[in-house]
């Protein structure tokens, strides 16, 4: 892939300029460095009323033939995937490419032989294991579209997500490691399928050696369906636009929706902003510690990477154990050369203190990377100094799961870093601030919603099983642009500062999640008659949940303790833990106007401390209910 590499700043002003010029030669040309088996008949077809978006239409490929089969042929014996244990002193494991063509290969043909065709969907709830990993692209081999579910979601939600996606198998393992604890998996997909009709198998892998019980017709042990296969398996043509994947996301309304990603247009966005962004030379080693779960480990610990001929790293742990020095221990061991992680990940290890930090050498690193939510000053200039050693650019990722690659970023050492701005636009990526009225703001030091007004490949197609939710969420806001979601501000140089979300999506330590998803959580809850939620700034988790909840009877002082460790019993069972509000406040009625609408915006500002500013309040239906909220409000 080294043929698409930005090597200079005047490299990437002209090329910028030629993919907003002439878009379908500038992708026409990268898409050529990739293995087609039928080259298209068109590179873009588009609109973004419908929306319709279609690249490199009449072309088949297979992208697990790009990432395996190419590089096996051309450095078979290299490295693809090192994967390190959550225990240091467990064995770490690695593969080349020519032995996870041959794992893949394998694990295809077994899903074949239990009736897994292109086209059908399978969900994915694992470990950060290899086999995950192996998971994946096998399904992509064979044409069935993966749906992978982190594993930190509760049986319901994963339910939702089968159910949704109609997936006829669910991949799973007993449990997973993560710190110190060991957390069951098997038991959850259990009790999420006694809720859905459409999974038909189940195959289980062995991480923990726990013997779950296993229903019979039903589930398989992963070891017992691999047994005899081949170790050769065809790649399946599929068309460009064929869908290779669905992920869940939240948003301001409703359930979480399954973006769906397709075959060409992924594959080509995300090696392309791979290679440009981390500048990745043949012997590198890069390491992304996001999970598979998230597309952040789709896109930059699995295609990304493996498209472009690198080895890979996968963490199964977690940054503080058995320390805070565990990242940093990694990096020196495999000799990292570019590095990926998330703010809220920096944050709390710099709350550990430098020492970790500074007893290790850290001189293999070249780029270090950030994603998922806004980075602080502070937390950039630790990262930048006592990781970075001074000598490493910080290339601010910004992007979202919607848009399948990074969009708005640092490249490499090329292009210009300042702290807390993700930077420019990657070539063929069309950034504009609009205003209230959605006009354009032209000019510098202006603020605004951060929309993108031409697609690029790797743009979500669709939300599964329902065109018109995308349609609504994110190209009807402005007409004619594909909304964000996020504020946004540029400089006089031209780089954009991510503000954060203007919607009512909340970024706890990276991870999104819907307002309405956590009140519809809650007022699952049988106190519960009512419920607001809003996010407040925290120092380790970028934002925390604050939740104003309205009961059916009054609770008195000393069982509310009790009462909200119910409550989060609602959200762990509905979501996650990951989803549990820090703070609950029980409230005798939420600030509404005269149309029923609860005013989030007056909430935020209690939830920030901020009850000194807290605007216009005369358009409530009881102004009363903010005084008594501002009197118990928690600190
Ligand atoms: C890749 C990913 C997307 C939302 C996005 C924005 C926030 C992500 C960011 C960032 C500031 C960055 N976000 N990266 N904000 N700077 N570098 O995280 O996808 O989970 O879908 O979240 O995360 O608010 O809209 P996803």
């Amino acid at each position: 892939m080294n043929k698409l590499q930005i090597r200079s700043l005047e490299q990437y002003h002209e090329n910028y300029a030629q993919s907003v010029s002439d878009p379908e030669a500038f992708w026409g040309n990268v898409a050529n460095e990739f293995q087609w088996m039928k080259k298209w008949d068109r590179v873009l077809e588009w609109n973004f009323t419908e929306p319709n978006i279609q690249w490199f239409k009449g072309a088949r490929l297979n992208i697990t033939q790009n990432m395996l089969d190419r590089n096996a042929a051309i450095r078979g014996d290299k490295t693809a995937l090192i994967w390190e244990p959550n225990d240091p002193h467990e064995k770490s494991l690695t593969y080349t490419y020519s032995e996870l063509l041959e794992k893949v290969c394998v694990f295809a043909n077994a899903l074949k032989a239990i009736g897994i065709k292109k086209g059908d969907r399978v969900c994915i709830y694992m470990p950060m294991i290899p086999e995950l990993t192996v998971a994946v692209i096998a399904c992509a081999r064979i044409g069935a579209i993966h749906s992978v579910v982190f594993a930190g979601f509760s049986a319901n939600a994963l339910a939702d997500r089968i159910e949704d996606a109609q997936a006829k198998l669910v991949i799973t393992a007993d449990g997973l490691n993560r710190g110190a604890k060991q957390i069951p998996l098997k038991r959850v997909v259990d009790e999420a399928l006694e809720h859905v009709a459409c999974v038909e198998k189940v195959i289980v892998c062995d991480c923990l050696n726990w013997k779950p019980s296993m229903k019979a017709g039903r589930d398989i042990w992963w070891k017992d369906v691999v047994e005899g296969q081949a170790i050769a398996c065809d790649p399946e043509p599929m068309d460009a636009e064929d869908p290779l994947f669905i992920l869940y996301t939240s948003g301001s309304t409703g359930k979480p929706k399954g973006v769906v990603h397709t075959c060409g247009g992924y594959m080509v966005y995300t090696a392309y902003s791979f290679q440009n962004v981390y500048q990745y030379e043949e012997a590198d080693v890069f390491w992304c510690t996001a999970d598979v779960g998230w597309i952040t480990g789709h896109s930059y610990i699995v295609y990304g990477p493996l498209l472009c001929g690198a080895t890979t790293v996968m963490f199964e742990g977690i940054p503080t154990y058995p320390d805070a020095g565990r990242f940093w221990q990694v990096i020196d061991k495999y000799g990292v050369n570019q590095f990926l992680t998330a703010p809220t990940a920096i944050r709390s290890l710099m709350a550990f203190g430098e020492d970790h930090v500074l007893s290790y050498s850290l001189d293999s690193l070249k780029i270090i990377g950030t994603v998922g939510e806004p980075i602080n000053e502070e937390a950039w200039n630790w990262y930048h100094v006592h990781v970075g050693k001074g000598r490493c650019p910080v290339v601010d990722n910004w992007w979202q799961t919607e848009t399948g690659g990074i969009m708005i970023s640092g490249i490499g050492n090329i292009s210009p870093q300042k702290p807390t701005f993700a930077g420019y636009p990657l070539p063929g990526i069309q950034p504009v601030l609009l205003n209230q009225e959605g006009k354009e703001i032209e000019g510098a030091d202006e603020e605004g919603y951060l929309c993108i007004k031409f697609p690029w490949p790797s743009i979500l197609r669709t939300t599964y099983g329902d065109h018109e939710r995308c349609r609504v969420t994110y190209f009807s806001h402005y007409n004619g642009y594909y909304f964000t979601g996020d504020g946004a501000k540029r400089d006089e140089q031209g780089m954009y500062r991510i503000i954060g979300r203007v919607d009512d999506v909340i970024n706890v330590s990276g991870h999104r999640f819907g307002t309405a998803e956590i009140e519809n959580a809650i007022n699952m809850n049988k106190l519960v008659i009512e419920s607001a939620v809003v996010g407040y700034p925290h120092p380790v988790k970028g934002q925390s949940i604050y939740a104003f909840v309205v009961c059916e009877h009054e609770i008195p002082k000393e069982n509310q303790d009790l009462a909200r460790g119910e409550i989060m019993e609602s959200v762990v069972a509905e979501i996650g833990k990951i989803a549990i509000p820090e703070k609950i406040q029980f409230v005798s009625g939420l600030p509404k106007t005269r149309s029923g609408k609860i005013m989030r915006r007056i909430l935020r500002k209690i939830a920030e401390g901020d009850v000194k500013n807290l605007g216009d309040t005369s358009t409530l239906l009881d102004p009363f209910v903010v005084d008594e909220i501002v009197e118990h409000a928690i600190k």
